[in-house]
This record gives C-alpha cells, sequence and structure tokens, in this order.
C-alpha cells in the first residue's frame, strides 16, 4: 500500500459568490453556474494544478511528462480541489442547506475562502447592488460558522470526556484527538491549539465557554488554514473593499474566477496561447472568434491581467498548496543519467510532497516496496548519496536504490 500524502483543498463561502466559477476554472469540470444562492448542493471534486518552474531546462533535456503537464518549462502538478455547497448565517445550526456540507469541509486540509469582493450579494447570497454588502462580514460570519460546527462536535459527551481524561492515565490531548478524528485534525495540531489558547489540561471539568472558543479559534486556523480570494475584480466596487479584506489576518488574492474561465475553455479550445497563471495570452486562430468575443478577451487582458498581474484563480491554488500547506515538489527517476524511468521517459512524474518529507518516506509515498526495501537515495543534481532521514528540498530530483530496483 503507497503512504498517503496527497492534500485536499475546499472552497468555501457563502452561496453565489464565484465558488463553483473558481472551481470551474481550476479543473475544468463542468460544475453548475448561475446567478443565485444554492446553484451547488452536491459537492464537485476535481483536479486543479499547482504551477512551478520544471527542472528539465536546468538538466538540459526534454521531458516526457506522465503524472503532471509541461508546457514551456511550466511544471503542472495535479492538486485535488472540493467545491462546496454555500454556507449560509445559522449553517451549523441546520438552516439553509444545514451543516451537512460544513461536514465537507472535515475532509479538506486548506481552505480557499471565495468572497465576492464587489459586495453585490447578501449575507444570504443573494445579488445585491455591488458595493451594497460588506465583506469584511463575510469573513467573520464563516469563520464563526466553522467554529460553532466544530465547537459542537468537540463539546458532544464534553463532560463524561472531560471526567475521563482527569482520571485515566491518557491524558486530555489524546481524547481531544479521538473527539476531532474525525475532522482529519492530528494530534500535533490539537497540541498546539491547546498551547495558544493557554488552557489547563489538568483540569478540562473547568473550562469555560471563552477557553473552548479560544481553544477551537486556533484549532481551525492550524488545522483548516485559509486564505481568501476577493472574486469579481472586474466590477468596480471591489478596489476599496480588497484594501480592508488585507487588513484581516489572512493572505488575500484578488481574483476574477469569471475571465480565468473564459480563458481557460478558450485556450482548451486553442484558440488563445494561456496558460494557467500567465499575466497576458496570445489570440492563435482571430479567424475563429467573432468581433465580440475578441472584444471580451481584449477586455479581459486590459482590465485584468495588466493591472492584477493575473486571473488570480491559479496564485490562490499555488499559495493554498505552496505555503498554507507548505508542500514542495520532487521528480523521482530511475536512471540517473539519463532521468529517466524504467520505460526510458524523461522526468515522467512530479509530486507534490509536504516538506519536511524524508528520502525514505518519498520512497514509500512512490510505493510501499520501494519503501520497505529501500538502501540509500541519490540527488540527481550532484550526484551525491542521500540517507534514509535525509530531508528532500524542493525540485529535488531523486534516485531511490532499493533492495530490489531504482525508482
Ligand atoms: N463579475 C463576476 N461575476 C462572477 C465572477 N465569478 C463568478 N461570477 C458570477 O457569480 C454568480 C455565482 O457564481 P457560482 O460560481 O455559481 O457561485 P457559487 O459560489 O458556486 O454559488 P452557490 O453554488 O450557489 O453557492 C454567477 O452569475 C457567476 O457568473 C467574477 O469573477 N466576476
Ligand atoms: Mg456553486
Amino acid at each position: 500500500m503507497q503512504r498517503s500524502y496527497s492534500r485536499l483543498l475546499g472552497v468555501v463561502g457563502k452561496p453565489n459568490t464565484g465558488k463553483s466559477t473558481f472551481f470551474s476554472a481550476a479543473t475544468l469540470v463542468a460544475a453548475e453556474i448561475a446567478n443565485y444562492p444554492f446553484t451547488t448542493i452536491k459537492p464537485n471534486r476535481g483536479v486543479g494544478y499547482v504551477r512551478t518552474p520544471c527542472v528539465h531546462e536546468e538538466f538540459k533535456v526534454q521531458d516526457n511528462p506522465r503524472n503532471s503537464l509541461c508546457l514551456n518549462g511550466i511544471r503542472l502538478v495535479p492538486a485535488e480541489i472540493i467545491d462546496i455547497a454555500g454556507i449560509v448565517p445559522g449553517a451549523w445550526e441546520g438552516r439553509g442547506l444545514g451543516n451537512q456540507f460544513l461536514d465537507e469541509i472535515r475532509r479538506a486540509d486548506a481552505l480557499i475562502h471565495v468572497v465576492d469582493a464587489s459586495g453585490g450579494t447578501d449575507c444570504e447570497g443573494k445579488s445585491c447592488k455591488p458595493g451594497e454588502h460588506d465583506p469584511i462580514e463575510d469573513v467573520q460570519f464563516l469563520e464563526k460558522e466553522i467554529n460553532m460546527w466544530m465547537l459542537t462536535i468537540l463539546k458532544k459527551d464534553w463532560s463524561k470526556i472531560s471526567r475521563t481524561a482527569e482520571t485515566d492515565k491518557k491524558g486530555l490531548i489524546h481524547h481531544l484527538e479521538d473527539r476531532l478524528a474525525g475532522l482529519s485534525i492530528k494530534r500535533q495540531c490539537v497540541a498546539e491549539a491547546v498551547r495558544r489558547a493557554n488552557l489547563n489540561l489538568d483540569r478540562p471539568v473547568s473550562w469555560t465557554d471563552d477557553d473552548f472558543y479560544r481553544f477551537i479559534d486556533n484549532l481551525r486556523r492550524i488545522a483548516k488554514p485559509m486564505l481568501i480570494v476577493a472574486n469579481k475584480i472586474d466590477l468596480p466596487t471591489a478596489k476599496a473593499n480588497i484594501e480592508r479584506l488585507r487588513k484581516l489576518d489572512y493572505v488575500v488574492i484578488p481574483c476574477s474566477a469569471e475571465a480565468e474561465l473564459g480563458l481557460r475553455r478558450a485556450a482548451e479550445k486553442q484558440l488563445i496561447d494561456y496558460k494557467p497563471g500567465d499575466g497576458t495570452f496570445k489570440i492563435t486562430q482571430p479567424e475563429k472568434l467573432s468581433a465580440g468575443q475578441i472584444n471580451g478577451l481584449e477586455a479581459i487582458k486590459e482590465k485584468i491581467l495588466s493591472t492584477n498581474g493575473s486571473t488570480g484563480v491559479q496564485e490562490a491554488i499555488n499559495t493554498a498548496y505552496l505555503k498554507l500547506l507548505d508542500m514542495i515538489t520532487v521528480y523521482p527517476v530511475e536512471d540517473l543519467e539519463h532521468l529517466t524511468d524504467h520505460n526510458g521517459r524523461i522526468l515522467t512524474d512530479a509530486y507534490l510532497i509536504p516538506r519536511g518529507t524524508t528520502a525514505r518516506l518519498f520512497a514509500y509515498i512512490i510505493h510501499s516496496e520501494l519503501g520497505e526495501s529501500f538502501l540509500y537515495a541519490i540527488n540527481a543534481r550532484d550526484k551525491r548519496r542521500i540517507g534514509e532521514d535525509a530531508i528532500l528540498k524542493d525540485r529535488d530530483v531523486i534516485s531511490i536504490v532499493s533492495a530490489q530496483k531504482r525508482a
């Protein structure tokens, strides 16, 4: 069995902010998009990409990617994304679609909070005059919804848990971990949240409501790190709101999901030359586009790409995976001389793995047999041997030598 290393990004927010548009633009999965709340009911799941500079140019080889794509020196490494139904105030108590979709957050390792930065959607997700709604409220409300939902899970049977924890030897962290295991929250996150909240581990029965909330708020920030996608920057009322959103304690990424979706679809049909995350594009088949389509594309170039640098969708995914989740890319090869796999294909795979992964753990990630029979690894850059505990670095090209074979 392979070791699990993949991470899942959850796209969250109130209804009608552009979550499914963002998701579709990132994955090209056709998700339903409409200008009313609760368009999405069942979560959409798809594969987006993390964009990183490929190593093939540095090694002066032509690559044949298999698990990823390489477009003009840019390696696009697959990364899973889930588009979750809209969350409204009171969802934790069952309002709107209830807490069934808050449950989807269980599986996510990091969250992309899509906010309508133009202020054109009210707190229930209904369209209103742009500028009328304050998106800062959306950030505060979502924090509260997730906190209250987690708190409800934690508080279930709390009196029993806290009494047992005071008497048995396992300690409170163990019991908290047990209670929160269903939320994909790990022990070290629980321990860190207890430390940050400055709680008395010996007397859990004495925890006040304030103590609980402080603990949960810290735990959410650690275990479900979040960034804000300030969407709909193509609307003029977004600009001032983005400056205000930046004052909050989150990374804020200005974005036009709609523009990205248009560009990705045009690129898919080979009408334009555009890679996700590019700051510009070239129209390659003008004869196949109407005057209106050309104007639309030019408007995206002028109003979004040239002022914002990009549409923001790719930047959000990269920031979530590389900063919030602190992941790196590593390329396994079998033949160090030619950087090939066992089929003679060059730099076929790029893996997105957590920073801190050791050479041996990486072997396990590729295949458990390779992990079990691991002897040592070799770094293709300097041809040095590295041991099982050596920590891999971003863009390392690694050959693993095992008692059975190389990979
Ligand atoms: N102006 C503008 N509109 C956008 C943008 N992104 C999405 N929209 C529009 O916002 C509306 C809602 O988009 P969806 O993607 O369905 O929103 P959602 O957040 O998934 O909505 P629910 O599934 O109902 O929660 C649609 O009319 C989109 O076309 C954007 O970047 N700019
Ligand atoms: Mg949706």
